[in-house]
């Protein structure tokens, strides 16, 4: 079974010669999987066509972004409303006055938010408020955690640092290195040791509060209070990186659904529509440390562009309808019980982690609870499993370090034929 991909792979060639790795971000390269990037021509609701004309159903939703699925017509209508009254003013508008009502009303632990491009924007900006506000200058991050391309943050990064196996990046001085400890997932007690020992020092923890940067890795029970509690002891903020989990494992994000606040919340995703747009808030007296009524700088051209403010509103107001994460949740389920079924009757070991509408299937025999876990699993098997899938006419993350997300457009019949074509699959990787 193999799909026609003459154009697709023209166009790799072509893109190779004029962009690095001829994608504009790594894990887009299919490297981990094998085989060459499909390059896509449109997309609508749960589908994508790439350029051959092959039709996908699709678990990336742009990595995250499209929980009500590709070119919703009310998104793209909000979306075309606001371009045709002008795309940029580098001025204050009032939809993102009402945006940033709604992003507070929604998220509980932020009071105040400031809106940027990018999801590394955010954290990049979050962290340097963490330090400027604590006076501190050491940071805690997580193995396996990705909190975008920040220099601080790489060591031991998911995503496509993991999808790559790529050593501590180059071109990250040594002394940013040095600011920066990584502990386990899931290691409470890690945390407790290191804080013990340093606390005085650390500006900030930084965590994924449901990990989906190593595949998806739920946070353990207690798991998430305790980070609350050792970084009260010590004085350091908690910082909650709800890019991925904001607006998608509950309308108020992981903080809502697991019952922990942070001090600072990094969003992105969901909350630009599919658009470029991130923010990051939190409490109000650290908030109001940012310039121009604090001293601590960040700025931007586009920040609360008003396109992305538009599409990103109209998203967080569907949201609000009754039964939208039900039903989300139930079909995520759905999935993940067939997959694991699908596993089991073909007599390969797997393990499939899901919060809400967000999933990983990691061909392992035992739990996968951090990224040591996530590592054991076979990608082997999971780029066998990518492939089989894709043939199919099945678009998951060519990564086994990445998660799968189910959005709204995704049809009852759309997940037991991803379930028949899984069986099928699964029974050529025993
Ligand atoms: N860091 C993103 C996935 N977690 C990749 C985004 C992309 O390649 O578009």
């Amino acid at each position: 079974m193999s799909l026609k991909m003459d154009r697709s792979r023209r166009l790799f060639e072509r893109a190779q010669q004029v962009i690095p790795g001829g994608v504009n971000s790594p894990v887009r390269a299919f490297r981990s999987v094998g085989g060459d990037p499909v390059f896509i021509e449109r997309a609508e609701g749960a589908r994508l066509v790439d350029v051959d004309g092959n039709s996908y159903v699709d678990y990336v939703c742009s990595w995250g972004p499209l929980i009500f699925g590709h070119a919703h017509p009310q998104i793209v209508a909000a979306a075309s409303r606001a371009a045709a009254g002008g795309t940029s003013y580098g001025a204050p508008t009032a939809p993102e006055v009402e945006f940033a009502e709604t992003v507070c009303a929604a998220v509980p632990s932020v009071e105040m938010v400031r809106l940027v491009n990018s999801g590394t924007e955010a954290v990049m900006s979050a962290v340097r408020l963490a330090r400027a506000f604590t006076g501190r200058e050491r940071i805690v991050k997580f193995e396996g955690g990705y909190h975008g391309h920040f220099d601080a943050l790489l060591a031991k990064g998911g995503s496509g640092i993991a999808t790559l196996g790529l050593p501590d990046t180059p071109g990250v001085p040594q002394g940013f290195a040095a600011l920066t400890h990584t502990l386990p997932y899931n290691d409470a007690d890690a945390v407790d040791a290191l804080l013990g020992e340093r606390g005085g020092e650390v500006a900030c923890v930084i965590v994924e509060p449901v990990a989906g940067n190593m595949g998806v890795v739920p946070p353990q029970p207690g798991f998430l209070a305790r980070l609350r509690e050792a970084t009260r002891r010590h004085g350091a903020l908690l910082v909650f990186d709800e890019v991925i989990t904001g607006f998608r494992v509950a309308y108020g994000g992981a903080q809502e659904r697991f019952g922990v606040m942070p001090d600072l919340t990094t969003l992105g995703k969901i909350i630009g529509g599919g658009f470029p747009l991130a923010a990051y808030g939190g409490r109000r007296d650290i908030m109001a440390q940012m310039a121009p009524s604090g001293p601590v700088y960040q700025a931007g051209t586009l920040s609360g562009n008003p396109v992305a403010v538009a599409a990103g509103l109209e998203m967080m107001k569907m949201l609000q309808r009754p039964g939208v994460y039900a039903e989300l949740e139930e079909k995520a389920a759905a999935l993940q019980a067939g997959l694991e079924r699908a596993a089991a009757q073909a007599g390969v070991p797997a393990t499939v982690n899901r919060v809400g509408s967000m999933l990983t299937a990691f061909f392992s025999d035992r739990p996968v609870v951090d990224y040591a876990s996530a590592r054991a699993a076979s990608t082997d098997r999971y780029a066998a499993f990518f492939r089989g899938m894709l043939a199919r006419g099945f678009y998951l993350a060519p990564s086994q370090f990445e998660a799968a997300f189910v959005s709204a457009a995704h049809s009852a019949a759309d997940i037991d034929a991803t379930l028949a074509a899984a069986h099928e699959v699964a029974r050529t990787l025993a």
